[in-house]
């Protein structure tokens, strides 16, 4: 049928006119408000924006790195951030210039976050082709933070950015135990032929230099998995005292039990490789491997880990919107965050960590 001729069949039989009534009537009992989705710098979950790390005032601190200077090949890491943010306000209107009231967690049917000084710094200024002077202002920026008495939460950018984070904690007043959720070890050779061919800093060798950080006292990885031909680095990272769980390990074990394998440490960081998830749940990453945590999975262990001990910082890498499906792993990337920042100022209320 010609659209000229079915959309007059159509007003024949009275539907466009009761459609077009039907809205007419809606618009006439509620006109629309005049109001923007979201205003004001881009935050976040639209919490207060504090640009100037040299006189911030807060419990937590957010800062973006915009780097894919340690990807191998499949970059877009740089974009992560930004996109954290922008999938963290969708539907969000104007918020409250402070974090009084918190947010409504829907699952916990409860408050989460009342009163906790929360702020976002923005990104880190990046200079183009310099990569090592982006990790000396990643450690000075994270040293920064902690100097101001905050826990810094670091959106990546790629994994090798963990390093200079971790070279920021120097000055931190307790020594860090690492617990590096991701589906690789992250702990290559860097020098010589091995799973990082031999590069200095990447994203598959940055805990390879973190291990040898003297405020650094251990590392559990949590969550690996896949085929290698080269199982060098492993036998290095046991060798060193490094605890690997793999992800079946974990399934089975429970979010409980796994926490309770990680020894007693003074403090601990937390650094959060998307790719630990089901690519099929976070897809938006660069190197997605077979298996993984479900976002409840993930949560708990999160939430079981809080309640461990002091947590003096974390980071969330290697989110990577150009694979992403709908912002999906954004916005679990960053409801994770909100909800481990939620287990770990709950577990401070009931007392010193
Ligand atoms: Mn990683």
């Amino acid at each position: 049928m010609q659209r000229r001729a079915f959309l007059q069949s159509l007003v024949g039989s009275g539907v466009l006119t009761q459609v077009s009534s039907a809205r007419a009537e809606q618009d006439a009992v509620a006109p629309p408000p005049v109001a923007t989705t979201h205003a004001g710098p881009l935050t976040f979950f639209s919490v207060q924006a504090a640009p100037d790390l040299a006189t911030v005032s807060a419990d937590v601190v957010f800062l973006g790195v915009r780097s894919d200077a340690g990807h191998a090949g499949n970059t877009g890491t740089r974009l992560g951030p930004n996109s954290i943010r922008e999938a963290s306000v969708i539907g969000e209107g104007a918020q409250p210039a402070t974090n009084d009231a918190g947010f409504y967690d829907w699952e916990l049917g409860a408050r989460i976050l009342a009163g906790v000084r929360l702020v976002d710094a923005g990104n880190l200024a990046i200079p183009p082709g310099a990569p090592t002077v982006t990790r000396e202002r990643v450690t000075a920026a994270v040293a920064t933070i902690i100097g101001r008495g905050a826990m810094p939460i670091v959106f990546g950018g790629d994994h090798s950015i963990t390093f200079p984070i971790l070279r920021g904690f120097r000055t931190a007043p307790r020594k860090v135990h690492v617990i590096h959720f991701d589906s690789h070890h992250d702990f290559g050779a860097t020098t010589g032929p091995g799973d990082a061919g031999g590069l200095l800093y990447t994203h598959g060798n940055h805990l390879r230099h973190g291990v040898d950080l003297p405020w650094v006292s251990g590392i559990t990885m949590i969550g690996l998995r896949g085929l290698r031909r080269l199982e060098n680095a492993a036998a290095e990272a046991r060798r060193r005292g490094i605890q690997m769980l793999s992800a079946s390990q974990v399934t089975r074990m429970g979010a409980e039990k796994t926490v309770a394998q990680i020894p007693a440490a003074e403090s601990y960081y937390v650094t959060f490789d998307i790719d630990v998830i089901d690519p099929s749940l976070a897809p938006g990453t660069g190197t997605p491997v077979p298996g993984g945590f479900t976002y409840y999975q993930a949560s708990e262990l999160l939430e079981a880990i809080a309640a461990k001990g002091h947590i003096a910082g974390f980071d969330m890498m290697e989110v990577s919107p150009p694979y992403d499906f709908q912002n999906t792993t954004s916005r679990l990337a960053g409801h994770l965050i909100m909800r481990f920042l939620a287990s770990v100022f709950a577990a401070r209320a009931k007392g010193p960590r």
